[in-house]
């Protein structure tokens, strides 16, 4: 859950810049994209993983944000059903390469549910609810996770938020990053809670690879937080790719090859 070996991710395409956003926000700046997701990935290498990276899509602007069309665990993968039209055929493009490194691939067979939806944790998997991940794909979801004894339970995500793990990540086996508004449901009560400071709420979409935490360099007092209560924080850039709703769990997905 916090230890990987490898991971994909997919270049920024020069649409990206038309990328959904809930807003009305200014387009992000493509070589502005390029360039954080070239810190991503040298941090993903630096931290120990093999990194895959596949070309661009021009026709998916938002399929940089691989973490969404696909879930995995170490022995196998699901090609999830992204909530939004725009996204729903970005599984396929990735089936190719998650069939490259996993001998099982499953396709969820029902509704809707995007991978930013779906935390892993040592207590099980939650799988929020949001206006991406219905009712029909979270339960699914289960089904394909409980016939492999992965055990999941379905939460809330606050209104008004894209995705669950925007307002969460996994520092620790017993450590969560959140935010308040996510905090407040009671639903980390198992965990050891940090929550990030008033006006720090995109800090949250964070990533604990290996020794160390990815955040967003725009966050000081987070980083300050989370660098205080011990843990090795590895500031990288997330200006542009937020301007689509976008943070540092987003542009990979990472598994524990065996
Ligand atoms: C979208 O709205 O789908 C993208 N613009 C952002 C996706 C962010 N992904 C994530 O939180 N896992």
């Amino acid at each position: 859950m916090i230890n990987f070996n490898t991971a994909i991710v997919r270049r920024p395409a020069k649409s990206v810049c038309k990328g959904l956003r809930a807003g009305d926000g200014d387009d992000p700046d493509i070589n502005g994209v390029a360039a954080e997701h070239d810190a991503y990935v040298d941090a993903l290498q630096a931290a120990g993983l093999a990194v895959t990276v596949l070309e661009p899509l021009e026709a998916f602007p938002d399929s940089i944000f691989v973490e969404d069309p696909a879930l995995v665990f170490s022995n196998f993968a699901v090609l999830l059903r992204p909530g939004a039209p725009s996204r729903r055929d970005e599984p396929a493009k990735l089936a190719p390469a998650l069939r490259a490194h996993f001998d099982q691939v499953v396709e969820l067979d029902a509704g809707h549910a995007d991978g930013g939806d779906i935390l892993q944790t040592p207590q099980g998997v939650m799988i929020g609810l949001s206006a991406r991940t219905d009712k029909a794909g979270a339960a699914a979801l289960q089904k394909v996770l409980a016939d492999r004894d992965v055990e999941s339970a379905i939460v809330e995500t606050p209104a008004g938020v894209l995705h669950f793990k925007s307002d969460c990540a996994l520092l620790d086996e017993e450590t969560v990053l959140s935010t308040l508004r996510l905090a407040a449901s009671n639903l980390f009560s198992k965990f050891q809670t940090l929550l990030t400071p008033d006006g720090d709420e995109g800090a949250a979409n964070a990533l604990r690879i290996n020794d160390v935490v990815f955040l967003g360099e725009e966050f000081p007092r987070t980083i300050d937080l989370v660098a205080g209560a011990g843990f090795n924080v590895v500031p990288l850039p997330t200006k542009e790719i937020a301007k689509i709703d976008a943070g540092l769990s987003c542009m990979s997905l990472r598994w524990l090859t065996p």
